[in-house]
């Protein structure tokens, strides 16, 4: 028997190894994107937050559904999860009209189908969050779809479900955010299916790479709000007048520091 963990795959900024045949080893670097590109300057202690803050949601809501951690390693940022039959949608839901769905908004009036009131603002609370699925894109970014073009992918079945769940979550997880001061504008939740056909959620849950928090008591709608987590290294690639396209640059150790006290 071999313990060796054979690498998988590469996000950005996780890597993924299969433990055996039913388990998987998701490990959180310290590694930062901004504008899509990976900086050369790690952030100390980021992969341990981020694998934090998963594992915090995913305790808190698996009444509402289970999901796929199963152990967190002494590390601090890798975590043992069931390896399921992932679905090939990401489930987005939106609270407030920003990002892309603020693009589609404005090129369109609707997001995924969603027909929204007239004259919204960027940034701007919805009546009611909306759930927009988006394509998996194997390179390059993912692609909103509309609720007949999801449940082809998936089956009308599933996507119903996965629509009810990822809507309780972000209402679960929102109104928690909101009552200490913090608004969850938007999540991204990653599904898979177990052996046994349940639903179950996956990847990582409620970080600040998967979902766009915004303090509360600086919420001003009709532009873009500041990032939580990431709005100094943003403002300082905005002074370098960086292009953009990678590489991209070292951080200074303000920025850095920073960034950690967030
Ligand atoms: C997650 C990803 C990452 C690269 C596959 N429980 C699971 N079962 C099966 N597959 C996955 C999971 Cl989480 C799975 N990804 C996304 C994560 C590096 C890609 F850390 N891909």
């Amino acid at each position: 028997m071999s313990d060796a963990a054979v690498h998988v795959g590469s996000g950005k900024v996780r890597e993924l190894y299969a433990l055996d045949d039913d388990r998987l080893l998701l490990v959180a670097s310290d590694r930062i994107s901004t504008f899509d590109v990976v900086l050369p300057t790690p952030i100390p202690d980021k992969g341990r937050v981020l694998t934090g803050l998963s594992a915090f949601w995913f305790a808190r809501t698996r009444e509402l559904v289970p999901n796929h951690l199963l152990a967190l390693h002494d590390d601090g940022r890798s975590t043992e999860c069931r390896r399921l039959e992932m679905l090939p949608i990401e489930c987005v839901v939106r609270g407030y009209i920003t990002g892309s769905g603020w693009k589609d908004y404005r090129a369109t009036g609707e997001v995924c189908g969603h027909a929204l009131p007239e004259g919204l603002v960027e940034s701007q609370q919805l009546p009611q969050p909306i759930f927009t699925p988006a394509t998996k894109a194997q390179t390059g970014h993912d692609e909103n779809i509309d609720r007949e073009t999801a449940a082809g992918l998936v089956g009308a079945e599933r996507f119903a479900e996965v629509e009810r769940i990822a809507l309780e979550l972000y209402g679960w997880v929102s109104d928690h955010a909101r009552a200490r001061g913090i608004i969850l504008a938007d999540t991204k939740l990653e599904f898979g299916v177990d052996p046994q056909g349940r639903l179950v959620l996956g990847d990582e849950a409620f970080t600040p790479d998967s979902s766009r928090f915004w303090p509360a008591d600086s919420y001003a709608p009709g532009g873009p709000q500041p990032s939580f987590d990431k709005q100094f290294v943003r403002d300082y690639c905005e002074e370098l007048g960086w292009d953009k396209t990678a590489p991209g640059p070292e951080l200074p150790d303000d920025v850095v520091a920073g960034t950690r006290a967030c």
